[in-house]
C-alpha cells in the first residue's frame, strides 16, 4: 500500500485487481509464483500512483492504491470491502485488463463487491473488443451493467483522474467508450508494479509496453481493432528512466509486451538507449520481445536487439500452410523465409519461442501431424507454443461468426486458446481438441527434444537452456494441464474459490484429492525433469568431445545446401 501523507483529512481507495480464470473444474488458476507479470496491472498501477502523487482528488484527499494479480495472490475481498467502508465508502474497485476468458471470474468478484455497495469499474480487451466490433451490447456486458458495474472501453492514459473524480462523487457513467480516441503514448506514465507485487513473479518480474498498434490485418487478431493499426510508442528516455529506477529493486528481466516490437516505429532508438544503459552501468538487463516473421529483414534489427540484451523472442509463426495463412489475411508471413529468420536469431544465441495455431480451415489431424514433422525437420526453433484458433471477441473472425449466428461457445471462460469455441469445416470438436493435445506430444517427443539440444549446442548454447524451457512449457501443459502462458510455480487451488454455481466441496475429500493430485503432478514432473536433465548432460558432454559439429537440414548453412531442398523452401522432399 502506498500512502502519500498521513496528515490529510480524507482517503480514497483504489483497489486494482487483475482477475485470473477458472480451470475445467471451476477452480481459479493460481500459483505460488506466476511466470509472467501482468502489464495491464502495471499500467494501471502507474496511472493510479500518478493520480495519487498529483493529488487528483484535491489537496485534502489521500489516494491509496493497492494492486493484486489473482494469478499469484488470493484476493482479500472481505478486507477490501472493510477498508473501503472504513473510508466512508470512498473507493473504487478496478477489475483490470479483463480478457474474454477472465470475464466470468471478474464478474464473480465484481458481484461480491457490488453486493456490499462498493463501486466497481471493469476494463480490458473483452469490453473493448466487444464494443469495437459488435453492433450491440452482448448479454454478459448487459448483465454487468445491470449489476451496477461500470464498463470502460479504450485506453485509460489521460483519463484516470476524471474517472476517479466521478467515482468520488458517486457519479460514474455506466459506460465509458474512448475507442475512437486513442492516446499518444509519448510522455505517458510508465507501467510499474510495487516491488512487493513484482516479487510474486519469477523469473521475469519486469514489464512494459514500448508501444501499441500493429499495421497488419490478421483476421483472428483483436489488437488492431482495439489498439489500432498505427504504431504509437513510448519515449526511449521514459523507458530508460524506468529501467534505472527498477534496478534499485533488483529488477533486470523484462517482458516488453508490444504485440509486434518490430513494427514499433521507434524500435531502433529504444534498443540503442537500452544498450547504452547496459554498457554504461555494466548490468545484464534481459528482455523478451514479440516480433513478426519478417523482423530480420529490418536492417540491424537482430544485431541491435542482441546488443540491447534481448535473449528471448516470441514469434507468431501461426502456421506453415500458405492457404491457411491466406485465409487468415496473414499475408506478411513468408514461409520460405522462416528458416532464415530463425537462423538469424540462433546465430545471436537468442532463444526462439514460436506460436503455432491449430484449426485453420485446411487443417485436419493428418495434415497437422505432417506439418509438425516438417517443422521438426526443417525449422531451427527452440520452443513451439500451440494454440487452438479461437474467435476472440474483438476479432474480425468473431464478428463474422456472431453476425452470421454461427455456433459460438457460450462460456467465455473457455476462450483461453486451449478450448475449441466454434465449428471447423474438416474436423469435429473432438478431433480438433485431440490433435491440439497430440501436437504438444509430437513436438516435445524425446527424440526431438534431443535434436533441439544438439542444435543449441551447435550454436554454442547450453543444451540445459532447452531442458529448462521444455520443462516450463511442455511440463506445464502435460502435468499441470494449463497453457504455459498462464503458468507458474506450484499450483494453488483454494477450496472456497470455486466458480459461482458450482458446489463448494467438503473439506476432507477436497484435501485428500489435492494431496493425491499434487503427488502425482509433481512426482511425474520430477521424473520427467530427471530424464531430460540426463539427456542435456549427455548432449553437452558429446558436443564438447565431438570434433565435428552437429548439423541437420534445419541448421545447415544456406550456402552448403543444393537449393531448393526442402518442403518449406518450395520443392517437396522426395
Ligand atoms: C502481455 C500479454 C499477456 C501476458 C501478460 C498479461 C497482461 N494482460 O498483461 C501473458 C503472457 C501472461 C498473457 C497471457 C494470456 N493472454 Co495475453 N496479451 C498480452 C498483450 C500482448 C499485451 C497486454 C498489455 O499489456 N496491453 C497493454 C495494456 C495497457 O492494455 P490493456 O490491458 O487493454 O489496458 C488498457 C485498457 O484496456 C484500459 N483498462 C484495462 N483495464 C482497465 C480497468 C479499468 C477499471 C479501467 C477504467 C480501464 C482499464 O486501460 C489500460 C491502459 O490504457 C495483449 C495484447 C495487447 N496488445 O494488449 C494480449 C491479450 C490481452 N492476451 C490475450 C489472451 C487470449 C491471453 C491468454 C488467454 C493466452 C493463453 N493461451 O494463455 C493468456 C491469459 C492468461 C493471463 N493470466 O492473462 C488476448 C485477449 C483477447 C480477448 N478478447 O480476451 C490478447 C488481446 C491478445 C490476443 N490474442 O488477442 N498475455
Ligand atoms: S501480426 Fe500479430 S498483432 Fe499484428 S495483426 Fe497479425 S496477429 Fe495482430
Amino acid at each position: 500500500m502506498n500512502r502519500l501523507t498521513r496528515t490529510a483529512r480524507g482517503r480514497f481507495l483504489v483497489e486494482l485487481i487483475k482477475p485470473s480464470h477458472y480451470d475445467d473444474d471451476g477452480y481459479v488458476i493460481q500459483w505460488l509464483k506466476a511466470w509472467i507479470p501482468s502489464n495491464s496491472l502495471a499500467t494501471l498501477y502507474g496511472l493510479a500512483m500518478s493520480a495519487a502523487q498529483s493529488r487528483a482528488l484535491g489537496e485534502s484527499i489521500d489516494i491509496e492504491v493497492n494492486a493484486y494479480d489473482e494469478t499469484n495472490t488470493l484476493i482479500p475481498v472481505e478486507r477490501i470491502i472493510r477498508r473501503i467502508r472504513r473510508a466512508g465508502g470512498q473507493g473504487l474497485v478496478c477489475l483490470v485488463g479483463v480478457q474474454s476468458n477472465q470475464f466470468p471470474r471478474a464478474m464473480d468478484l465484481a458481484l461480491q463487491f457490488r453486493s456490499a455497495g462498493i463501486q466497481v469499474a471493469l476494463g480490458g480487451f473483452h469490453v473493448s473488443g466487444c464494443l469495437a466490433m459488435l453492433p450491440e451490447l452482448t448479454a454478459e456486458l448487459q448483465a454487468a451493467l445491470d449489476a451496477g458495474v461500470t464498463l470502460f472501453a479504450g485506453e485509460l492514459e489521460g483519463r484516470f483522474d476524471d474517472l476517479l473524480r466521478a467515482a468520488q462523487a458517486g457519479r460514474m457513467e455506466p459506460i465509458y467508450n474512448y475507442l475512437d480516441d486513442r492516446p499518444d503514448l509519448l510522455g505517458q506514465v510508465m507501467p510499474n508494479l510495487p516491488p512487493a507485487v513484482a516479487r510474486r513473479y519469477a523469473p521475469m518480474p519486469g514489464t512494459f509496453d514500448a508501444g501499441r498498434g500493429c499495421p497488419f490485418i490478421c483476421s483472428f487478431c483483436t489488437i488492431i481493432n482495439v489498439q489500432g493499426r498505427t504504431s504509437r510508442h513510448r519515449g526511449a528516455d521514459d523507458i530508460a528512466a524506468l529501467l534505472r529506477a527498477n534496478l534499485a529493486h533488483g529488477i533486470r528481466h523484462y517482458f516488453i509486451t508490444d504485440d509486434n516490437f518490430a513494427r514499433n516505429r521507434h524500435w531502433e532508438a529504444i534498443f540503442e538507449r537500452i544498450a547504452e544503459i547496459r554498457e554504461e552501468l555494466g548490468v545484464k538487463l534481459n528482455f523478451t520481445i514479440q516480433v513478426d516473421t519478417m523482423c530480420h529483414t529490418l536492417p540491424g534489427f537482430v544485431d541491435k536487439a542482441r546488443r540491447a540484451g534481448v535473449s528471448r523472442v516470441f514469434i507468431g509463426l501461426e502456421n506453415i500452410n500458405p492457404d491457411n495463412l491466406k485465409s487468415a489475411n496473414k499475408k506478411q508471413n513468408k514461409i520460405a523465409s522462416y528458416r532464415e529468420m530463425l537462423l538469424a536469431w540462433q546465430s545471436k544465441k537468442v532463444t526462439t519461442y514460436c506460436g503455432y495455431i491449430i484449426g485453420f480451415p485446411e487443417d485436419t489431424p493428418e495434415r497437422v501431424r505432417a506439418d509438425l514433422q516438417t517443422i521438426k525437420r526443417e525449422l531451427p526453433l527452440d520452443i513451439l507454443e500451440l494454440f487452438c484458433l479461437t474467435p476472440l471477441p474483438g476479432s474480425a473472425d468473431h464478428r463474422a461468426l456472431y453476425l452470421q449466428g454461427a455456433p459460438l461457445e457460450p462460456d467465455l471462460n473457455r476462450y483461453d486458446l486451449e478450448h475449441v469455441c466454434t465449428t471447423h469445416p474438416r474436423m469435429t470438436k473432438e478431433e480438433w481438441e485431440g490433435i491440439y493435445r497430440e501436437a504438444w506430444d509430437i513436438f516435445y517427443a524425446p527424440d526431438h527434444l534431443e535434436t533441439l539440444m544438439r542444435r543449441a549446442a551447435a550454436f554454442d548454447r547450453n543444451p540445459k537452456r532447452i531442458m529448462e524451457i521444455a520443462l516450463e512449457f511442455y511440463g506445464c501443459f502435460r502435468f499441470e494441464h494449463v497453457h504455459p502462458l498462464q503458468g507458474g510455480f506450484i499450483r494453488r487451488k483454494i477450496r472456497r474459490q470455486r466458480r459461482a454455481g458450482l458446489p463448494i466441496e467438503p473439506a476432507l475429500p477436497f484435501y485428500l484429492r489435492r494431496v493425491r493430485e499434487s503427488v502425482s503432478t509433481y512426482g511425474r514432473f520430477l521424473i520427467y525433469a530427471w530424464h531430460i536433465w540426463r539427456m542435456s548432460e549427455r548432449v553437452r558432454r558429446e558436443s564438447a568431445t565431438h570434433a565435428q559439429a552437429y548439423v541437420d537440414d534445419a541448421i545447415r548453412p544456406f550456402m552448403d545446401r543444393p537449393a531448393p531442398v526442402t518442403a518449406l523452401e518450395g520443392t517437396p522432399r522426395a
